[in-house]
């Protein structure tokens, strides 16, 4: 009995020593702006898939080219064997792919493709995004339908598109928009670019109010942008000139926090919509992909480009859950 309690000590003992022996297999995974909230939620869910796998999930906000390259030092340095990326600016994928490889470290990028010095995606860097174009006309379609449902005029209705057009899928995404609101009629004359500056509803906000202040013959606008962030920074401009919720339908792309607060304020607002994408896919399968590559050498599909599905204040519970988030 002394005896096997001794051995039971022991072994309890050497336990630890075991555990930090094999050392948990890390993938770091970057995104370009952390505080979003759709980003939080990719995190949310890589993390998942680092659960369910057994790996350690490096978390790290990049927001410029300096910060990103010193986090794949970093990664490099904590032996990590692989990352998915956010870049700040698709236009950093030479200097990516360079230092994923002289660090021996498996990539693939989520949500923005990376391009090379020509504009062209880099090939050998695998990635998951959304079908932009695809989902930037089912925005545009949403528009349109609830455009009708008020009854207002085709040709007075006025188009903002807050754009981001040095990103290709933002480009896609609000192109995809606009051109199923022309194809349904909408003038094209009517569809005014307020360019924004970052991502971000701030900069939305700017936009639309200097594109609002040089349009002021419209009474009435629909609003998109690449995300939800600048469809509500549309309407908070909107709301700021007096163009209300009920001369104002905004439609956004994501489906995460911003949208959702908008949704549950006791009196709808402008922002009507979202199409809602989903982090699940973007965080758990690019982790777990980058797991397999490096640990099982299972290659990802060079591009795989995801869906959604339009999301409104009415649905968003139903539609949540048929997204399984
Ligand atoms: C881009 C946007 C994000 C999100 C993601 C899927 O990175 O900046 O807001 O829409 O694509």
């Amino acid at each position: 009995m002394k005896i096997q309690r001794r051995a039971l000590t022991l072994a309890l003992l050497a336990a630890p020593f075991a555990v930090q022996a094999a050392d948990p297999v890390k993938i770091g995974f970057l995104v370009k702006q952390a505080e979003e909230p759709w980003f939080q939620d990719e995190w949310k869910y890589a993390e998942q898939a680092a659960k369910d796998k057994g790996f350690t999930l490096v978390k790290i906000g990049i927001p410029n080219g300096e910060k990103m390259m010193a986090a794949i030092d970093n990664l490099a340095a904590q032996k990590a064997v692989g990352f998915v990326i956010c870049a700040p600016d698709v236009k950093l994928g030479v200097a990516v792919n360079r230092a994923a490889k002289r660090h021996k470290l498996k990539v693939m990028s989520v949500d923005d493709q990376l391009v090379d010095g020509a504009g062209k995606p880099i090939a050998d860097i695998p990635h998951m995004g959304i079908s932009g174009y695809e989902i930037g006309k089912q925005v545009g379609q949403a528009l349109i339908a609830e455009i009708k449902a008020r009854g207002w005029k085709l040709d007075e209705v006025g188009v903002l598109r807050v754009a981001f057009d040095q990103l290709p899928t933002a480009r896609d995404r609000t192109m995809g928009a606009a051109d199923a609101l022309k194809a349904a009629g909408v003038p094209a004359a009517n569809v005014v670019d307020a360019p924004q500056a970052k991502t971000d509803t701030e900069s939305a906000f700017n936009a639309a109010n200097i594109a609002f202040t040089k349009n002021a013959k419209f009474k009435k606008w629909v609003a998109f942008g690449l995300n939800d962030e600048a469809a509500l920074g549309a309407v908070r401009a909107g709301e700021g000139r007096g163009i209300k919720q009920d001369a104002m339908l905004a439609v956004g792309i994501g489906g995460s926090q911003t949208a959702l607060n908008e949704f549950t304020k006791p009196t709808p607002t402008g922002f009507y919509g979202t199409v809602l994408i989903s982090p699940k896919r973007h965080g758990y399968e690019t982790a777990a992909m980058v797991f397999d590559w490096a640990t099982q050498g299972k290659v990802p599909p060079p591009v795989t480009l995801t869906s959604g599905i339009l999301m409104t204040r009415k649905n968003q519970a139903e539609i949540r859950k048929q997204m399984g988030l």
